[in-house]
């Protein structure tokens, strides 16, 4: 292995220059790209989210008032904003307009709370915050006020909705920048676009920055492999801030393709199905637990989706079984994904037999996409044999955002991205997922750091030692297990899962189960690895629940 440097981001010049002769990277911006749309079809619908439409002009309009505005404000290219928005038509024309000031947005999840979100504030050295009031029964003020206590740096705080005596409203940027054009001012198709959150094993989530370059590039290739043009009507149901709704095909492919994305705000059957009817949907991204539920409502409900062409599932490994069921019940083409925020996907493509759709997680979308799988020693494996995925390519980042540390233990000296799965190619180059190595917990697709539970475990007196692990679940994939030994006296469980929801933590990761114990192993805690240790408790949990 050569003995490179990595780089925070970006690409060392030979790959630059391989990519841009490929014609990969095309040197686009997302503020140029969503001018062009807009010139070529104006009054054509981009957006519908609850009673919103908005054409392309009308998007791009809002995106350079809002970008006009942000920067009236003192706000500049290059500064960073989280994001914190559910599926509402706001939400695109807000990144559209950070992105045509070249200000930064980093996407939170409307699941987060004030922990993760002060982590991404501090991380990410952000300067505003951008938020719905209200969404979902929670208040976003509130956090926000928070935020501004513990990150002073944090200046501004953007709401959607009435402007308080503290927070600015989006319709005041807008109306302050209305009337005002503004094309791709500061940024470059080699600038950070964007920051995405990791879904990593070890500890907060690491921040990801993506490049409009190499970004539009996924976008241009996800839309052909996904036969995405400009009838397609796209509806977006899981929280557009994950990178696989924003372009795996995603809200943005569509945009890229100049076709209409639907925006629902709720993932269930209900609302979906009747979106899809209503609106004649032709493609939608779930991940397996929801399919299942769509699967399970569509055999009793019945209901008219004789728009929708194509599905695809990703973020979670979806078994054969469940794989079987859609085209029968559904009556559309199942596309298998299996990708990360970091970079890789890969797609089955629709034309692919069915044997190769249900049983695989697709192959990658570029010929210049190189994946190793290699042992536990980092030597390569026997052909069709499963072994750790590492990969690189022209989207898959060379380094985590300010983060030497994670990079160290996330790439290899020549810049291979470690994802952490465990894969076997196929002898046709389709990839086959047989689990993780790294201690994390996928639950319905969002991905939860064990070491990252244990902390806030360990934070409470009551708590002497935590250790979080996996457990299978019928419909989440897998849902999670904490092990406590207590100090003292036993707490309830219910107790421990308010406090951690009271420190202001994202739901899903509120352990599902917690099992008290009076030591780990036999084996003397402290000597054996955490990991060892979570392995010794999975184990055990497997051989109680055959027994009982
Ligand atoms: C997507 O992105 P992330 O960053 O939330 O999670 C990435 C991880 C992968 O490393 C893998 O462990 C798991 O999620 N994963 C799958 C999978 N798709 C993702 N595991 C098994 N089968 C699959 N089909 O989850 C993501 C990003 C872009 C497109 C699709 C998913």
């Amino acid at each position: 292995m050569t003995n490179l440097t990595i780089p925070q981001h970006g690409w060392p010049d030979e790959y630059v220059q391989r990519y841009r002769q490929a014609g990969h990277w095309q040197g686009e911006t997302f503020g140029a790209l969503l001018r062009s749309r807009a010139e070529q079809h104006p009054d054509r619908i981009a957006v519908v989210g609850g009673s919103k439409n908005l054409t392309y002009a009308q998007l791009d309009e809002h995106a350079s008032a809002i970008a006009a505005g942000l920067l009236a404000q003192g706000f500049q290219a290059g500064d960073r904003i989280v994001v914190h928005l559910p599926n509402i038509p706001e939400f695109i024309t807000v990144v559209f307009g950070l992105f045509r000031a070249g200000i930064i947005p980093l996407y939170a999840l409307p699941a987060h709370r004030i922990t993760e979100i002060e982590h991404f504030a501090k991380s990410g050295g952000a300067t505003g915050y951008l938020c719905a009031a209200e969404h979902g029964g929670f208040n976003y003020l509130g956090l926000a006020t928070t935020l501004q206590e513990r990150c002073p740096d944090v200046e501004h705080v953007i709401v959607i909705g009435d402007a308080t005596d503290r927070y600015t409203s989006l319709q005041d940027i807008e109306a302050a920048g209305a009337n005002t054009d503004v094309l791709a001012t500061a940024s470059s198709a080699q600038d950070i676009a964007f920051l995405q959150i990791s879904g990593g094993s070890t500890g907060l989530s690491k921040l990801i920055p993506r490049t409009h370059d190499d970004y539009i590039y996924t976008l241009r290739e996800s839309a052909r492999i996904c036969e995405l043009d400009g009838d397609s009507v796209l509806l977006c149901a899981l929280p557009m801030a994950h990178n696989f709704p924003m372009s795996s095909p995603g809200f943005l492919g569509t945009l890229y393709a100049g076709g209409r994305v639907v925006l629902s705000l709720s993932p269930s059957p209900e609302a979906c199905f009747e979106l899809i009817k209503r609106e004649k949907v032709t493609q939608c991204s779930l991940v397996p637990p929801l399919l299942m539920l769509w699967l399970d409502a569509a055999e009793r409900s019945k209901p008219n989706l004789s728009s929708l062409r194509v599905i695809q599932v990703g973020g979670a490994k979806l078994i054969p079984e469940v794989a079987q069921r859609v085209r029968p019940t559904l009556g559309v083409t199942l596309q298998q994904v299996f990708g990360m925020a970091e970079g890789l996907v890969n797609y089955t493509r629709l034309g692919d037999d069915a044997e190769t759709i249900i049983e695989t997680q697709g192959r990658p979308i570029s010929p210049d996409d190189e994946l190793l799988i290699v042992d536990d020693d980092g030597q390569a494996v026997a052909d069709g044999q499963a072994g750790h995925l590492l990969t690189r390519g022209p989207y898959t980042i060379r380094g985590y955002y300010n983060n030497p540390a994670a990079n160290q233990r996330s790439f290899t000296e020549d810049g291979y991205y470690r994802t952490g799965d465990i894969v076997k190619l196929t002898p046709d180059g389709y990839l086959v997922v047989q689990g993780r190595a790294g201690d994390h917990i996928n639950r319905a697709g969002e991905k939860i750091s064990a070491e990252e539970i244990e902390n806030h475990l360990l934070a409470n007196p009551a708590v002497f030692d935590a250790a979080v692990v996996s457990v299978p679940d019928t419909y989440l994939g897998e849902r999670s297990c904490a092990f406590i030994i207590p100090r003292n006296e036993k707490p309830r469980a219910v107790e421990l899962k308010k406090w951690m929801r009271e420190r202001g933590i994202a739901d899903f990761k509120v352990p599902d189960q917690i099992i008290f114990v009076d030591t780990f192993s036999e084996t003397a805690v402290g000597k054996i690895s955490r990991k060892t240790l979570r392995a010794q408790l999975r184990a055990q949990l497997d051989t109680t629940q055959q027994n009982s």
